[in-house]
């Protein structure tokens, strides 16, 4: 253990946020909402099968996907935790067709949160790893005025912070800022999060390439032959949860790759660029690892619509360079 761990998240906010000039504690205020919706759904995933939280909702949100009855909780539990303490004036959520403005009655802050509130949802009813994607930016209307779409449509070069929740074995919160990443895990008796991988950096080396194979016959040439060195190799090991948040965290703690690419019939692969490929380019960015879409930085991108999906090539520098580098048709 070193000195700095099993310190409390709102004392390491606090702390890091000194070394900030005219920092006014939004940002601390900001990540204690998070935090605190974070551990509502976290307590409800663990009694998920307890409580009739498991299961569809019956509706499908605006991307045509299935509500699962969590989705549903934990997309209202993120949105009143945000909504009225003056952090932040827009919410972007998988959950929600349009954009969620405070509302007119509380103050309208500094920040535009994008959320997916509950990732990998196909895995709630099966007890798997699902987790909760965010990502930060600062507004660029004037703070106290109802925010605008310019406020939500950016490149993810502006994110000022991003981070995620994981609920598996334990609950753990990532967070990535100018600082770094550092993750806390959630100590559920006590009901706080405590610092316990400070600075986190991809491994040296990757190992671990996570792609569903199941696609293989849609992938390009490209994908096909990145996966086919992989195998040739040899020291690499397959591993894919169908939660991306579990599958990132994963490969950033053991050294790895992950490819969720475009196929003939959908260029533009699954995943959503604003509050999915974001905010985990940011944390591998600043963890030393990289993100393309194949062919760009993920970060350079600008969203022209909301729920835009990308495809996403994600992980240690090494291998999303390799993986990249097939894709757009050079050799390495
Ligand atoms: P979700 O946000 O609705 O849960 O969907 C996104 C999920 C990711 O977590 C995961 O990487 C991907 O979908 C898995 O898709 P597939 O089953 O096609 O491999
Ligand atoms: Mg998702």
């Amino acid at each position: 253990m070193t000195p700095q761990e099993g310190i409390p998240l709102d004392r390491f906010l606090t702390e890091t946020l000194r070394e900030y000039p005219g920092a006014t504690g939004t940002f601390v205020d900001l990540m204690q909402s998070i935090a605190l919706a974070g551990k509502l759904i976290s307590s409800r995933v663990n009694r998920a099968g307890l409580s009739g939280m498991l299961g569809a909702t019956g509706s499908t949100n605006v991307q045509g996907e299935r509500v699962q009855k969590l989705d549903a909780y934990a997309n209202d539990v993120f949105i009143r935790a945000l909504e009225h303490r003056g952090h932040t004036c827009m919410i972007v959520s998988e959950e929600e067709g349009g954009v969620v403005r405070v509302p007119e009655q509380w103050h309208s802050g500094r920040y535009v949160v994008a959320v997916d509130p509950l990732d990998g949802s196909t895995n709630i009813d099966v007890n798997a790893t699902i987790g909760t994607i965010f990502a930060i930016f600062r507004r660029i209307s004037e703070e106290g005025t109802p925010a605008g779409d310019a406020d939500a449509l950016r490149p993810g070069t502006d994110q000022v912070a991003a981070g995620y929740l994981i609920y598996g074995s334990g609950t753990v919160l990532v967070l990535a800022t100018e600082q770094g990443v550092h993750g806390f895990t959630l100590d559920p008796l006590v009901g706080e999060f405590f610092l316990s991988h400070p600075n986190i950096r991809y491994p040296e080396r990757a190992q671990i390439f996570s792609i569903n194979e199941a696609y293989a016959h849609e992938w390009t040439p490209g994908v096909r032959e990145y996966v086919d060195t992989c195998k040739a190799e040899g020291g690499w090991t397959a591993r894919y949860i169908g939660s991306l948040v579990a599958d990132f965290h994963r490969n950033l703690l053991r050294g790895g790759v992950f490819l969720y690419p475009g196929t003939v019939d959908k260029p533009e692969g699954k995943l959503r660029l604003l509050y999915e490929a974001f905010p985990l380019a940011y944390i591998a960015e600043r963890a030393g690892g990289a993100a393309t879409d194949g062919r760009s930085r993920i970060l350079d991108i600008t969203p022209t619509e909301l729920h835009d999906r990308t495809p996403l090539v994600i992980g240690s520098a090494d291998a999303v360079q390799a993986a990249t580098a097939r894709m757009v048709g050079q050799t390495e």
